[in-house]
């Protein structure tokens, strides 16, 4: 099995330590020390559910007891896939607990992607709930054994909960600070997405010190309203943020309006996270709802770009603050701050967490470029990762030299050392906060016996921020737009990743002779069809 590594120079990773960011807590242990100081705090509501932070240690304990009944080892994989129910949380610490190490994905992944992460992370279980919104993910669990030789446990959250056979406690594994916790996921800019490696001490100081940014204690209720497997959620400040601050985590399943502005009025939450459409969304609703959502202080907004326009329209209609959050699972986030104006608290992205985030941004010789102008962003730090697992060609194009992690946007910074968002290098589609990789749906169309080309473009979208168009030289008959959806969702896809939009053009113009990039095709039918749209 792969060793699973991340690391720093000597060197800053004794200036890590010594400035106290890195201060040799694990996953389990943060959790366990706050159960023993406040046993009786709520720690998580969801469902009919309600588990102080006794309760939670205590679950979590019975889930570790049984991953070690079924001979799971120290240092093995296991996939996590769970919607924003509090098993969630029981499964995760339970798997910290034993040593073992979370993959985590999305509720929405599918045959194709969970394949893929088990085969890159060499997982030997997959942990599941039965049903969740329609979809049984027994289905799909068999369908991915199949096609996964060494994913011998399935594990459905289920059955265990239903069981109250009591096994012996097994004790706790000894894990370094500085070992893998767990692998996160990364939108994906090229091909499928990449595994990410994150450490007990990296990990905690970036929740730890996002809870502290955004005033979390044990009296905040933080609500996780977007999927809990993703970074934001997780840990910006998030879940693991707020159990760390002591506060209560409520679950959400579904992020609509209705849905939430009821839990926010029951439970009395202070804080959650929200990508722009969303926001829009609740924004809207707002203004006729009956719920009373007072409670709620403060709205993050984060994950794709967040207009000024919309931001400066918060406050009035959710009567909350807004903050925003841009950030990676790479590790960077950037918050505005509480106490900032207004006028940056809507028109920028915010700076980083760490005074030791280290921020270049570049022309493309590499040049630094002067503040307020905008050039690519490049990032080293306590908390931002120098290496995907097991993949060295996306390490050798992610990387530079001295360690900083390319991050593919392009940003501009205020000499006080805010970023703002300008655009993006990579060809990657931003949905509504979900990154898909152009490249990777071009690879399922070509499959199509009816397909003779392929370039997949992010178009601007009033809705969803950016949506996916597909163009499509046909090969043969022209086929249906509608059979080529189905075709790429029957390819075991998210459904994020289905071509929102497919245009079907004769030949992809070589206007400019040499320019023969797939970065330029794109730009250029991108360019095309916004012009023919304002026809
Ligand atoms: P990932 O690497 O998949 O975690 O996605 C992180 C990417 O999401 C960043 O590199 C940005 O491109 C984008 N992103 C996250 N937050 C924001 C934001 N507030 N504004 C604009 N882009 C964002
Ligand atoms: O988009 C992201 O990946 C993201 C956004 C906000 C993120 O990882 C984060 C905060 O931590």
């Amino acid at each position: 099995m792969l060793e699973l590594k991340q690391q720093w120079p000597e060197e800053r990773a004794a200036r890590y330590r010594a400035a106290g960011y890195w201060r040799g807590e694990t996953m389990w242990g943060f959790l366990e020390r706050r159960a023993a100081e406040i046993p009786d705090h709520v720690a998580v509501v969801g469902g009919k559910q309600r588990w102080t932070y006794a309760d939670l240690v205590r679950k979590a304990k019975h889930y570790a007891t049984k991953f070690g009944a079924l001979g799971l080892q120290p240092g093995d994989r296991v996939i996590v896939q769970l919607p924003n129910i509090p098993e969630f949380l029981s499964v995760v610490f339970g798997l910290f607990r034993a040593g073992l190490i979370p993959v985590f994905t999305l509720p929405a992944h599918r045959l194709t992607e969970i394949t893929h992460f088990a085969a890159k992370s060499e997982a030997c279980a997959y942990i599941i709930t039965a049903m969740h919104e329609g979809f049984d993910y027994r289905v799909l669990a068999a369908q991915v054994q199949a096609h996964s030789p060494v994913l011998h446990h399935l594990i459905v959250v289920d059955d265990v909960e239903n069981d109250d056979q009591q096994a012996a406690d097994i004790p706790p594994v000894d894990v370094r600070s500085s070992d893998v916790a767990f692998l996160q996921i990364s939108g994906g800019s090229t091909g499928l997405s990449k595994l990410i490696p994150r450490t007990h001490d990296d990990y905690i100081y970036s929740f730890r010190a996002s809870a502290e940014i955004c005033g979390l204690d044990e009296t905040s209720v933080y609500m996780a309203t977007l999927p809990v497997a993703h970074n934001f959620p997780m840990s910006s400040p998030g879940v693991f943020g707020a159990l760390y601050a002591g506060s209560r985590v409520v679950m959400c399943t579904s992020p609509t309006a209705e849905a939430s502005f009821a839990l926010i009025e029951q439970e009395r939450v202070t804080i959650t996270g929200l990508v722009p459409p969303l926001a829009l969304l609740w924004m809207q609703a707002a203004a006729t709802t009956q719920r009373d959502i007072s409670s709620l202080q403060i709205l993050q907004v984060g994950g794709a770009k967040f207009i000024p326009e919309a931001a400066s329209r918060v406050k009035a209609t959710l009567g909350c603050s807004v903050q925003q959050v841009f950030g990676m699972a790479e590790g960077l986030v950037n918050y505005t701050r509480l106490d900032d104006p207004d006028d940056i608290a809507i028109n920028t992205q915010g700076r980083p967490i760490s005074p030791d985030d280290e921020v270049l941004i570049v022309d493309d010789m590499g040049n630094p470029v002067p503040d307020g102008e905008p050039g690519m962003l490049l990032t080293r730090g306590p908390y931002t990762i120098n290496a995907y697992h097991n993949d060295e060609a996306a390490n050798a194009r992610s990387f530079t030299d001295d360690g900083y992690y390319r991050t593919g946007d392009i940003v501009s910074r205020s000499a006080d050392g805010y970023l703002t968002v300008r655009g993006r290098a990579g060809d990657h589609i931003n949905r509504s906060g979900e990154k898909i990789s152009a490249e990777e749906i071009e690879d399922h169309l070509l499959a199509h016996p009816s397909v003779l080309d392929v370039a997949v473009v992010s178009i601007p979208d009033p809705y969803l921020g950016e949506r996916s168009c597909a163009f499509v030289i046909p090969r043969g008959e022209k086929p249906k737009g509608t059979v080529l959806k189905a075709f790429v969702r029957l390819r075991g896809l998210a459904d994020f990743k289905v071509p929102d939009q497919i245009v079907f053009v004769d030949a992809f113009e070589t206007t400019a002779v040499g320019k023969t990039s797939r970065k330029f095709l794109r730009e250029t039918l991108r360019e095309q069809f916004l012009k023919n749209v304002e026809l």
